[in-house]
C-alpha cells in the first residue's frame, strides 16, 4: 500500500501528478471538515505538503499527532509555525535557487512595467482613448537610477545582477553587510530608501520583516521614488503605502505580494500608478516542474530514511 502524505492546498498539476503516482494523497481543501480527514486517516499521516502561501498554522500541525515532515512548495517558510515544528521534532523543507531567476525577472518587468507606465499604458490603447484621450502621463527613466534593494540574498543578489545593466549605482540592506559585496551597505531601510528612486523588496517574510517597510521608509524613498515588492506582503505596511501613493508622497508601486492575500486593498486597484500581480513571481512551467522535483525529493527521502535535501529546521 502506498504511503499516505497530506496536502493542506491545491498543488501544480506536475506535483500532483508525482505525488498521486507515488503516494495516496489526502487533499485537505478537499474535505469537508478536519473529522472527515481524520476518519480518512489525516491523524496517521507522517508528510504534510503546503505551499508557501498557505503555510502550515500551529493549529493545523497540532492536530496531526504523526506529523514527521512539512515540505513547502516554496522557497518561503514563513507561514509555517517553525518554532512549534522545532520543537515537535518536524522538519520543514522548502524549494531554493530553482526559482530565483524567475522571482527576480519579475522584479525587473514590475520595475520596467511601473516606471514606463506598461499596463496603464495597455489599458490606454485598449480603451480606445488613443488619439482620443491626452496623451498618457510620460514615465520615469530606469537607465542611470538609483537602485535599492532590501534584502541581498539568493533573489536579491540575482535582482542586482540584473539591474548592473542599467546602472553603477546599487545599494542594499540586510540585517548584516554581506561580505565581499560590490554593492553599497545601508544600515537601515530608511537610510536605503533615502539615497535609492527604487526601492525593491526581496526580503523573506516573518516577524524580523514586518512592516519593515513604514511610513517612515516610505517618505525617504520621496515622491520620485517607486517602490517593488516580490518578497512578502507582510513586509510592507499596507495602508501606510496607499497612504503614501494617494498623497503623491511616492510616485509608483509594482506588487506581487499582498498582505491579506488574494484580497487586494481597493484603493490599490484603482491607481495608475500602481502594477499589481497575483503573487506570480515563480510563475513559469519550467520552475514549477523544479519545484515540484525539490519537493518530491524530499518526501521520497524521508519515506526511504535518507536526509532531507532542502531542511531548513
Ligand atoms: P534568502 O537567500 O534567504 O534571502 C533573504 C534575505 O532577506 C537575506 O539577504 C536576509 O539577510 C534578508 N533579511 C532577512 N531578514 C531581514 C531583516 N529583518 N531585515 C533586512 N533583511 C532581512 O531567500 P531568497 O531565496 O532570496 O528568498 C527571499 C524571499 O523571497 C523568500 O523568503 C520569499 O518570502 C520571497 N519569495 C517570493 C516569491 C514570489 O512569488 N513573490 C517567490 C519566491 C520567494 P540577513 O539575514 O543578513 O538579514
Ligand atoms: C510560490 C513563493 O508562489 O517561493 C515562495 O516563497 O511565494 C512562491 O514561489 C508559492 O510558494 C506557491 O506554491
Amino acid at each position: 500500500m502506498k504511503p499516505l502524505v497530506i496536502a493542506a492546498a491545491p498543488l501544480s498539476p506536475w506535483l500532483t501528478a508525482r505525488l498521486e503516482a507515488r503516494y495516496r494523497v489526502l487533499w485537505l481543501h478537499q474535505a469537508a471538515d478536519m473529522d472527515q480527514a481524520m476518519a480518512e486517516g489525516a491523524d496517521q499521516a507522517e508528510v504534510l505538503i503546503t505551499t508557501g502561501i498557505h503555510g502550515a498554522a500551529a493549529e493545523l500541525l497540532a492536530q496531526l499527532p504523526a506529523l514527521k515532515v512539512v515540505a513547502v512548495h516554496g522557497v518561503g517558510y514563513d507561514k509555517v509555525d517553525l518554532g512549534y515544528a522545532s520543537s515537535h521534532n518536524i522538519a520543514v523543507t522548502n524549494t531554493p535557487d530553482v526559482l530565483t531567476d524567475d522571482v527576480a525577472d519579475m522584479a525587473l518587468a514590475l520595475i520596467l512595467a511601473t516606471a514606463r507606465r506598461i499596463a496603464s499604458n495597455d489599458r490606454f490603447v485598449r480603451n480606445g482613448s488613443w488619439g482620443i484621450a491626452p496623451i498618457p502621463q510620460l514615465g520615469r527613466k530606469v537607465s542611470d537610477a538609483r537602485f535599492g534593494i532590501i534584502g541581498l540574498g539568493r533573489i536579491g543578489n540575482a535582482i542586482a545582477k540584473r539591474l548592473e545593466g542599467f546602472s553603477t549605482n546599487i545599494a542594499y540592506h540586510n540585517r548584516k553587510p554581506v561580505p565581499g559585496s560590490r554593492y553599497t551597505f545601508a544600515n537601515t531601510a530608511a537610510e536605503l530608501a533615502n539615497m535609492s528612486d527604487f526601492l525593491i523588496v526581496a526580503a523573506s517574510g516573518g516577524t524580523s520583516t514586518e512592516r519593515l517597510v513604514d511610513d517612515s521608509v516610505l517618505n525617504a524613498l520621496g515622491s520620485d521614488g517607486i517602490l517593488i515588492n516580490i518578497g512578502r506582503g507582510s513586509t510592507i505596511d499596507e495602508p501606510a503605502l496607499v497612504a503614501a501613493l494617494a498623497d503623491g508622497r511616492i510616485a509608483g508601486a509594482g506588487l506581487d505580494v499582498f498582505t491579506d492575500e488574494p484580497s487586494v486593498p481597493a484603493e490599490l486597484m484603482a491607481m495608475e500608478q500602481v502594477v499589481l500581480q497575483p503573487h506570480q513571481a515563480s510563475a513559469t512551467i519550467q520552475t514549477r516542474i523544479a519545484m515540484a522535483d525539490i519537493v518530491v525529493t524530499n518526501v521520497d527521502a524521508y519515506f526511504s530514511d535518507q536526509p532531507l535535501p532542502t531542511k531548513v529546521n
